[in-house]
């Protein structure tokens, strides 16, 4: 398929207002101690970091109690819009570091706005053990990471975030939440109206994660689509990633992430990532920045062994 980017563009996004717990803000940094840089370069890829981002001044927006802290939240959506368009543009593969999930308002709408111009549709997986499908109606807590993919899909009563910039709509059918667990009552009602691919752990549960990445690879390849990755650290089990503020019990294994991300490289649809929600003030001994460079690592192409050789021996012990 087409062009693999050879190019990586590390964007630090330290914003933590989006969440109820402070902390996020440390997550680019952890995840360059961890060594992301290193581990990609190592991979053949030419890696720029481009250092932390920092939120326009808007002062002429308010926060309310629905949505709490939109003047910062705003001004990092449209830093994060403008640098993912440029990003894209440039043929560079975005790698937005978190910070919290409200940071994809922005690094997926400028994604949104370069796909749209160059004619290639644009699908988004979102793992996460919420499908952050609030609305300021909805909303129990006016936390805005809990807002995010509801914003990326055009719903109502979160036009000041991009106020007059360009604001690009997801087409819902396009956005698969995967792995949740945690889904609030009217947000629930919404994703079902909207038409929201939801599969949810009971589904990874019952047929497993390689069957359900199958068919969402194979629905973006039928329409030669490109996918955005958007990755809270919260889809991960908390026994293997504690360092997130919320940890919700039964996420994905070790071998389950790994066999995702592996699935992902191989599709060669993967055009951009979000790697969201580190927070290192509640990690153990740096173990969850460690796994997420680990498993960004697999999405880029590192292999136990390579596949043609692991293929023709299974097919020699007829497996
Ligand atoms: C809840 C809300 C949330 C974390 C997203 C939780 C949102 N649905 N929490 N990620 N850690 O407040 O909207
Ligand atoms: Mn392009
Ligand atoms: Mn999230
Ligand atoms: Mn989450």
């Amino acid at each position: 398929r087409e062009h693999r980017p050879s190019r990586i563009a590390l964007v630090g996004a330290p914003v933590e207002v989006g969440a109820g717990h402070r902390g996020a803000v440390m997550g680019p940094a952890a995840l360059r101690t961890a060594g992301l840089l290193p581990s990609l370069r190592g991979l053949g890829f030419e890696v720029e970091d481009q250092g932390d981002l920092a939120p326009r001044p808007l002062p002429e927006l308010q926060e309310t109690p629905q949505m709490r802290f939109l003047p910062e939240i705003a001004g990092w959506a449209r830093v994060l819009s403008d640098r993912a368009y440029a990003l894209m543009n440039e043929g560079v593969l975005p790698i937005f570091l978190g910070g919290d999930h409200s940071l994809s308002m922005g690094s997926v709408n400028g994604v949104l706005r370069h796909s749209r111009e160059a004619g290639r549709e644009l699908f988004v997986l979102w793992l996460d053990a919420h499908s952050d499908f609030n609305t300021p109606e909805t909303t129990p807590s006016g936390n805005m990471h809990g807002m995010s993919a509801a914003l990326l899909c055009g719903e109502p009563g979160l036009d000041d975030v991009f106020g007059p910039e360009p604001r690009e709509r997801l087409d819902p059918q396009n956005l698969t939440i995967f792995g949740a667990r945690s889904i609030d009552r009217e947000e629930r009602a919404l994703l079902r109206r909207r038409g929201v691919e939801v599969f949810d752990m009971r589904l990874v549960d019952e047929y497993g994660v390689s069957v359900l990445m199958r068919r969402i690879i194979d629905k973006v390849a039928a329409r030669n689509g490109v996918l955005h990755v958007s990755l809270d650290v919260d889809f991960l089990e908390p026994a293997i990633a504690p360092g997130v503020g919320t940890t919700v019990p039964g996420g994905a294994t070790y071998r389950e992430a790994h066999l995702i991300m592996e699935m992902l490289h191989d599709s060669g649809l993967v055009g951009s990532l979000d790697v969201v929600e580190l927070n290192p003030f509640l990690d153990d001994r740096g173990k969850s920045a460690l796994l997420l460079v680990d498993l960004v690592s697999s999405l880029f192409g590192r292999q136990i062994i390579d596949r043609a050789g692991a293929l023709e021996r299974a097919s020699s012990l007829s497996l």
